[in-house]
């Protein structure tokens, strides 16, 4: 979703870890003793900049309004010896399936201008970041330096010799969501989702193996027009109350928001004591629920299992309660309406890379 400020895929931040706190020159003061021994202390080291993958979260928004990882500096050295505090480390907290590129610009600026000149630029892999608490550090904080307590020698018990802290570092990232498919099949159970899948794929679907799941998505690669393809992700596990986590619910909207466009698959048929107008309501009401942006994905319904009784009348409900949802009715069994369906695909794909 270029340019959508609210769903974010793929972000460039800049990251700076902290500078170390500078060791003082101090001398003890007490009564009676005019000059003390030395007691500076020495500076904190800076903070880092750390990035965790949390499954608890499935896009990178945060970033967006705040496109920084900005560690905290060491404090200086104290006096009696006492340490600057270290700084804080600086968290970013992604989802699971990240992939991390460093930019070899030094200022946001750059990078933009280095991503737009004709050549492009590499952006250089640094971790590709797949299990929930995995961590990484960006940027390693400057070193606090020494404080003059550490410099007497025999000769010398008045050192003014200190060290001053090591500077932090900082550079360019670009945070990439993994993406599971171009569209993704969203349907109850049983609506025909994984028929449909086999006789659009070009082969047999095949089971993808993302690492950052349990549920096991089925990829299939479906030719459109010349020598265009898309894929199409079949994801189980939609279930009512999804968006309660009910089932594998957190598991699979979170897959689907790792996909382009949603196909919402419907039996038309009523099969089963199914509706398929309130079919229809509960699964846009479990996506909204669930992330009110994900329910802006551009989407169109497959009007599945055409071939049997009550679906042709089903469907003239269904499309005067949605006259303005693109409908494309099919059987997936028998093999009907999938040339529509992928003319469907096509448009809906365009419409989305144009946005
Ligand atoms: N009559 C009819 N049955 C279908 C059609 N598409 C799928 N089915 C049947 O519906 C059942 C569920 O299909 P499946 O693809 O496994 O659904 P999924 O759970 O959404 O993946 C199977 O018995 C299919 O044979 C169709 O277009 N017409
Ligand atoms: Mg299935």
């Amino acid at each position: 979703m270029k340019g959508d400020k609210s769903f974010v895929d793929h972000i460039r931040i800049r990251c700076k870890s902290g500078d170390g706190g500078n060791g003082i020159v101090s001398f003890r003061r007490e009564k009676f003793v005019p000059r003390g021994g030395p007691d500076g202390g020495d500076g904190g080291d800076g903070g880092q900049v750390v990035i965790k993958v949390d499954e608890n979260t499935d896009n990178l928004r945060a970033f967006h309004y705040d496109p920084k990882l900005i560690a905290e500096n060491g404090a200086q050295g104290q006096t009696y010896k006492r340490h600057g505090k270290n700084g804080k480390t600086a968290i970013g907290r992604v989802p699971p399936g990240t992939v991390i590129y460093k930019s070899p610009a030094v200022t946001v600026t750059d990078a933009v201008a280095m991503e737009r000149s004709e050549d492009g630029i590499d952006l250089e892999p640094v971790i590709d970041l797949t299990e929930h608490g995995q961590e990484v550090t960006l940027c390693v904080g400057g070193k606090g330096g020494r404080g003059n307590f550490h410099f007497r020698t025999a000769t010398n018990q008045v050192p003014q010799e200190r060290e001053m802290g090591t500077d932090g570092s900082e550079g360019i990232y670009y945070l990439e969501l993994r993406r599971i498919a171009d569209a993704g099949l969203v349907g109850f159970p049983n609506a025909g989702k994984s028929t449909l899948l086999g006789k659009l794929s070009a082969k047999k679907p095949k089971v993808a193996s993302y690492p950052f799941t349990t549920l096991t998505p089925q990829i299939g690669v479906v030719p459109l027009g010349g020598h265009v393809r898309c894929t199409v992700a079949d994801i189980p596990g939609l279930i009512e109350g999804a968006h309660e986590n009910r089932g594998l619910g957190h598991e699979f909207l979170r897959h689907i928001t790792r996909c382009r466009v949603l196909l919402f698959v419907v039996d038309m048929a009523g099969s089963e004591g199914r509706d398929p107008i309130e079919d229809i309501q509960t699964l846009r009401t479990e996506i909204k629920m669930y992330d009110e942006e994900l329910s802006k994905f551009p989407w169109m319904v497959i009007a599945n299992k055409m071939d049997l009784e009550a679906s042709t009348e089903n469907l003239e409900f269904f499309k005067q309660r949605f006259p303005k949802v693109k409908i494309v009715s099919i059987s997936a069994d028998k093999e009907e309406g999938l040339d529509k369906v992928k003319d469907a695909l096509e448009e809906i794909m365009e419409k989305q890379e144009n946005a």
